[in-house]
């Protein structure tokens, strides 16, 4: 019977290894969620790496490991640590991560790390090609695997390959200075279907396979080696009941207990009632901009001294990528500008900002998102950022201002929100303003709109689409197509 298969990076499980055996936990993230009704039931399988390097897995335990995966209809590709090294730490994060974020200055081209990328996305496409036949439908995410779709091609023509990429796909002017743009447009043309969460990131790739290829492209469609590659934008959404039914439980008065981190809040919001919480949570990576929204804030707080003691700044960040250099140096300025703010502008009775480094349980984030009247979230470069539509799902009476960069893809289908540049720091500092002033009534009416739209199309409609779309898509003969 024909399969459906999924591929990621990493699986959606955590492996716990103690003395009593290993177990197979299931992550909760977004996209685990989201794949829940495309992966479920014994015909499909997801393929990914599970975490944890070939030196780390204590030896005998190899087959006690593919059971526990088998459990949760996972397959694991075992990477050593050279490999996890080059391939993701190297290629993945130091080549594409910055240059698809337009970071250019950031982007290294070192060719032992594309060569271990390219063996790799090979070394995926082998556990695929061997617990794969053809009719099965295949679904490839993201920009760690951007080979697989034509190395799974070549050796099997008669399957159905979809791709998602869940960062930005950069401008051709960006895009051409990687040495192995052809290799990875070619990597992607093993498709039938690539998904971007934007037109604009759509339009981006559909000029650059134009440019640098030369093969031909008829308005969303590439005419590859006598295939259709269709190119289409699929936003992701949020499992919205979820974070909306957790924020009403939250608020309910019969709820139990209450999270040491929300009687802070509620102590904060006692001392000073008309005081105002300002959010921002982010992975700590500097395309989300949080040293430059540190900047801005300071710039709010010289601009607007009226609310001084009167606004507080929660910034969560969450460890990411901590052995990338970038990421070590980001991790210290931010700490410096924190202290450096903090040490300024506070007083006996007031701290302006609350830094946590660190992640969060999904109560605490609840805590947050239901505790604070401004989500505050400028991505400088985002390829939708999933927070900002959490934040929106979890305001069940709909109060609340969302401040968001325009320069996340979220910003195309939240309109609603106060969209902002986050290198003006001018418009920021009267943007808060603005938020803060907002009338009640204000507030709801633009979030009611924007919370219809993510109850609809929510993260399983998002997969949907996809597949639904995948499925349609013509497999052979472009001769056939009245063009
Ligand atoms: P990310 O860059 O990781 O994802 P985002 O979309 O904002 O960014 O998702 C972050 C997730 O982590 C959210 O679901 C949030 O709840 C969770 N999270 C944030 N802070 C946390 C904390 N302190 N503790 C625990 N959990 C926390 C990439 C792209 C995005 C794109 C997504 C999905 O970079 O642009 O939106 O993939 O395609």
């Amino acid at each position: 019977m024909a399969k459906t298969i999924i591929i990621s990076n990493r699986l959606p499980v955590q492996l716990q290894i103690s003395k009593e055996g290993i177990t197979a936990l299931p992550s909760v993230g977004g996209l685990a969620t989201g794949m829940k009704s495309v992966h479920s039931g014994g015909d499909s399988v997801w393929i990914g790496w599970s975490g944890l390097t070939d030196e780390e897995i204590p030896e005998g335990k190899e087959k006690e490991i593919d059971k526990a995966l088998a459990g949760h209809g996972s397959l694991q590709v075992p990477l050593s640590k050279e490999e996890v090294d080059g391939f993701y730490f190297g290629f993945s994060n130091r080549t594409v991560w910055p240059l698809f974020h337009y970071f250019l200055e950031y982007a290294e081209f070192e060719l032992k790390n594309w060569e271990i990328y390219r063996d790799v996305n090979q070394k995926f496409a082998d556990v695929v090609l061997e617990h794969s036949e053809d009719g099965d439908t295949i679904w490839v995410h993201d920009y760690q695997l951007m080979l697989l779709p034509d190395m799974i091609r070549e050796k099997r023509p008669e399957v159905t390959i979809g791709f998602f990429l869940h960062i930005p796909f950069p401008s051709f002017e960006i895009f051409r200075t990687l040495p192995w743009r052809k290799e990875i447009l070619m990597g992607l043309l093993g498709s039938d279907l690539i998904g971007f969460h934007t037109y604009d990131y759509e339009r981006h790739f559909l000029s650059s396979v134009r440019r640098l290829t030369g093969i031909e492209v008829s308005y969303n469609e590439i005419y590859a080696d006598n295939r259709i590659v269709r190119v289409d934008s699929f936003p992701m959404g949020i499992d919205y009941k979820k974070w909306h039914q957790a924020a009403l439980k939250h608020d309910s008065p019969k709820s139990s207990e209450q999270s040491d981190l929300q009687k802070r809040l509620d102590s904060h919001r006692e001392l000073t009632p008309e005081g105002k919480l300002l959010l921002s949570i982010d992975r700590l990576d500097y395309t989300k901009g949080i040293a430059k929204r540190l900047h801005a804030f300071k710039y709010f707080l010289d601009k607007y001294p009226e609310y001084k003691e009167k606004v507080r700044l929660i910034i969560l960040a969450v460890p990411s990528r901590a052995n990338v250099p970038q990421y070590q140096l980001l991790k210290s300025e931010v700490d410096e500008l924190v202290g450096r703010i903090n040490g300024e502008f506070a007083t006996v009775s007031w701290t302006p900002i609350w830094y946590f480094y660190r992640s969060v349980p999904f109560e605490n984030l609840i805590d947050l998102y239901t505790s604070s009247d401004i989500a505050w979230l400028t991505p400088i470069r985002d390829g939708m950022n999933l927070v900002a539509k959490e934040y929106i799902a979890s305001r069940t009476d709909q109060t609340g201002v969302l401040i968001l960069s325009e320069m996340a893809g979220a910003a195309n289908e939240m309109n609603e929100a106060l969209l902002i540049n986050p290198n003006n720091f001018e418009q920021i500092a009267d943007t808060i303003y603005q938020a803060i002033n907002m009338p009640i009534e204000e507030q709801q009416a633009r979030n009611s709109l924007l919370q219809n739209r993510l109850e609809r199309y929510n993260v399983e409609k998002w997969a949907n689409d996809f597949m639904t779309s995948l499925k349609s898509v013509p497999s052979k003969g472009v001769a056939n197509i009245t063009l």
